[in-house]
């Protein structure tokens, strides 16, 4: 992608970072132009959801075709955003522990892209789940998992993964979700996919290119979509017990979710469960986050599920025109109707892992860095891990295989940060903010804006080379990712 050029009359209108702007095209920052054209209407709001096709594994395996191309409908409308297999989100991939999942990925971009398997707690080296693998235009690379007979049961995406053009392909629509399944678990009557995506599209249906601001940021899109669709209906009857399994599956915007006029009781975070159900006013996602809930809807009406304001801090204390933070909008409804029927109790427990014991064999320190200048052009702002940009061919981390780490992973900068790392699940054990833990196991967490999160990693499952990083996939694709070495 080349830069556009950036007037300094443009530059001054994107806020408070115009010297942002005015260095485009270093170390990763691109000045891209908005078009200029109107805003994309929805051709249609509040159907019914609809659930994303669904390709289930049969005698131990599920071998999937998936095509990565531009033209998909959203909101109702055609557009010339991309999917897999003509649709975002793709088709949602069903499979049982100790299968194989076979996918031949064809690319059909204009740029390379791959597959990441954001959950599944398999091998990410050869042609498994690998972010080093790169599918030129045209090409097809053939992945192959082996879930381990003991993967845990829980809801997991997929999404391209490959460095520098992340952002702009999984905005574009390149998601999916990634359900293992171990039979019935927790009781519900229905279960439904909600995976929360969201872009900016001009009148003609076109993507509208993120902006040097929006890449410094984080990019949030005007539209929010679930399942593709602008604000659908979700009807349930009472007394019902719907389970939602949600992906936050946007670029950058943190979702903070409610369903006005109702609890939420959290199940699951990030394909885990929960030790009990933990009910919530508000449900805090970042970027790359899962949540199963349970609703149990008991009175007819109407409820909103609605993504409240968030502020991920901001560069420049506080001015609008560089903060993170979005008012509040209408996701979806719930429409309760219908004959009552009894509702089931909601377990007191659930089926969560059994904590890891073994000792922390070593301690580590990494950091989220951002700052002005560096870079060949001299100034602009950049992104860092302990003050190095991405290098696929540098080792960051050396990791004894067998081992547990306790990591504390510290944010110097002013933004907050979703700490993400590949095929190692993690146990939050604090963070600087004193938040609730919940002891179990995830792969995303935020680091609050100059603070901390201290972890708990057992790498004793699988051997391996990948990369942990930032899941605002700005930010990761200007270099704010390393590698991890377990061997
Ligand atoms: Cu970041």
């Amino acid at each position: 992608m080349t830069p556009a050029p950036i007037s300094r009359r443009r530059a001054l209108t994107l806020g408070g970072l115009g010297a942002v702007a005015l260095v485009g095209g270093t170390t990763g920052w691109i000045a891209t132009a908005n078009t200029g054209t109107g805003t994309f209407q929805p051709g249609a709001s509040g159907a019914e959801l609809l659930q994303p096709p669904v390709l289930d594994s049969r005698d131990d395996r599920l071998s999937v075709e998936l095509t990565a191309a531009a033209g998909v409908r959203l909101a109702g409308r055609h557009t010339s955003a991309l999917g897999f297999n003509g649709g975002s989100p793709g088709p949602t991939l069903r499979v049982h522990p100790g299968d194989e999942l076979a996918v031949r990925l064809t690319n059909r971009l204009q740029q390379p892209t791959n597959l990441h398997t954001h959950g599944l707690r398999v091998s990410p080296q050869g042609n498994s789940d690998n972010p080093f693998v790169r599918i030129d235009p045209g090409a097809s690379f053939d992945y192959l998992y082996r879930i381990p007979a003991d993967h845990p049961p829980g809801t997991h995406w997929y999404h391209p993964h490959h460095h520098g053009m992340v952002a702009d392909q999984l905005y574009g629509g390149l998601v999916g979700a990634l359900i293992v399944d171990r039979g019935p678990d927790v009781p519900a009557s229905t279960d439904r996919i909600l995976l929360i995506t969201d872009i900016t599209l001009d009148d003609a249906g076109a993507v509208v290119p993120a902006s040097a601001t929006d890449r410094t940021m984080g990019r949030e899109g005007r539209l929010l979509l679930v399942n593709g669709q602008h604000q659908p209906t979700l009807t349930a009857a009472p007394g019902s017990t719907e389970r939602w399994r949600i992906v936050n599956a946007c670029t950058s915007r943190v979702l903070a979710l409610r369903l006005e006029g109702r609890q939420i009781d959290q199940v699951a975070q990030d394909g885990s469960f929960l030790n009990r159900p933990t009910r919530r006013d508000t449900l805090v996602m970042a970027p790359g986050n899962r949540a199963d809930i349970l609703v149990q809807p008991t009175d007819t009406g109407r409820f909103a599920l609605v993504a409240g304001p968030y502020d991920r801090g901001s560069m420049m204390g506080g001015s609008s025109g560089s903060s993170g933070s979005s008012g509040t909008t209408m996701l979806a409804t719930l429409v309760v109707s219908g004959a009552s029927r009894p509702a089931v109790a909601l377990p007191a427990v659930l089926p969560s892992e059994a904590p890891t014991v073994a000792p922390v064999t070593r301690t580590r320190q990494t950091d989220f860095r951002m700052g002005m200048g560096g870079g060949m052009g001299g100034g602009g702002m950049t992104v860092s891990i302990d003050g190095r940009t991405f290098d696929p061919a540098r080792d960051d981390q050396t990791v004894a295989f067998g081992s547990t780490e306790e990591w504390t992973v510290t944010n110097t900068s002013p933004l907050a940060h979703p700490f993400h790392m590949h095929v190692w699940p993690f146990t939050v054990l604090a963070a600087s903010d004193g938040r609730a833990t919940t002891g179990t196991p995830q792969d995303v967490v935020l680091i609050p804006p100059r603070g901390w999160v201290r972890l708990r990693i057992p790498f004793t499952t699988l051997p391996g080379r990948s990369v942990y990083h930032c899941h605002i996939l700005d930010h990761e694709d200007a270099g704010m990712m390393a590698t991890v070495v377990v061997a």
